[in-house]
């Protein structure tokens, strides 16, 4: 897969800023420095599309990225970047404004093919399953990526992973990724086009 254009269009703080174009639309949600940035830079083969931080919880907007790609399954589409969820540091009157800015986006997104929840390989987290549980309720089964993979030792690989699915109450095999070294890029794409052309 390679990419031949991948642009910035714009940040959304409400609705009306929202795309209401044809193309399908793939949104990326964690919880804040999950990796999210540095994953769709990796994705994309972009170094410094998407910014990563060292400050989590930076990335308050919704960002949206048109994409060009050669593989005829996934030609054009728009990459939304939601913002992070759940850094206790941002003051709660900060929080109350951009967690329904995301529920506005996922529930009212009419070209919306995929939503990827990342989640961190050594972390379960309540947040992360709460996140998985609302979008199986509204019918948006999320494709759930395991970040930092390289971080986890070969020996404890295995069971950690499983434990990870299996906490967050996942039928399907999360998929695992690391940024670094580019593991599960493959992987994820090939989900985001099963998604997409269905
Ligand atoms: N080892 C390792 N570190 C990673 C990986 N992905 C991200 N990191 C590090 O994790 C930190 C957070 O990464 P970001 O990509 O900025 O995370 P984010 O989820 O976008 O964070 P916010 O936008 O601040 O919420 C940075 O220090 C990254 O270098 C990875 O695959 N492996
Ligand atoms: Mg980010």
């Amino acid at each position: 897969m390679k990419i031949l254009k991948a642009e910035f269009i714009r940040s959304c703080a409400g609705p009306e800023q929202f795309l209401r174009g044809e193309l399908p639309e793939v949104a990326f949600i964690g919880r804040s420095n999950v990796g999210k940035s540095s994953l769709i830079n990796s994705l994309l083969q972009r170094k410094g599309l998407a910014k990563v931080s060292r400050t989590p919880g930076k990335t308050r907007l919704v960002n949206l990225f048109e994409v060009t790609s050669d593989d005829p399954g996934l030609a054009r589409f728009v990459l939304v970047d939601l913002p992070g969820y759940g850094y206790a540091r941002v003051s709660k009157s900060l929080r109350a404004e951009w967690a329904p800015l995301i529920e506005q986006y996922l529930d009212g997104s009419e070209q919306l093919r995929a939503v990827v929840v990342l989640v961190e390989s050594r972390v379960l987290s309540e947040q992360d399953r709460e996140t998985i549980a609302w979008l199986l309720s509204v019918g948006r089964p999320p494709i759930v990526v395991a970040t930092k993979v390289d971080k986890l030792k070969m020996s404890e690989r295995i069971s950690a992973l499983r434990r990870l699915q299996e906490g967050l109450g996942l039928d399907e095999a999360l998929i695992p990724y690391s940024s670094s070294t580019g593991e599960g890029r493959d992987r994820l794409w090939g989900a985001l086009k099963e998604r997409i052309q269905t």
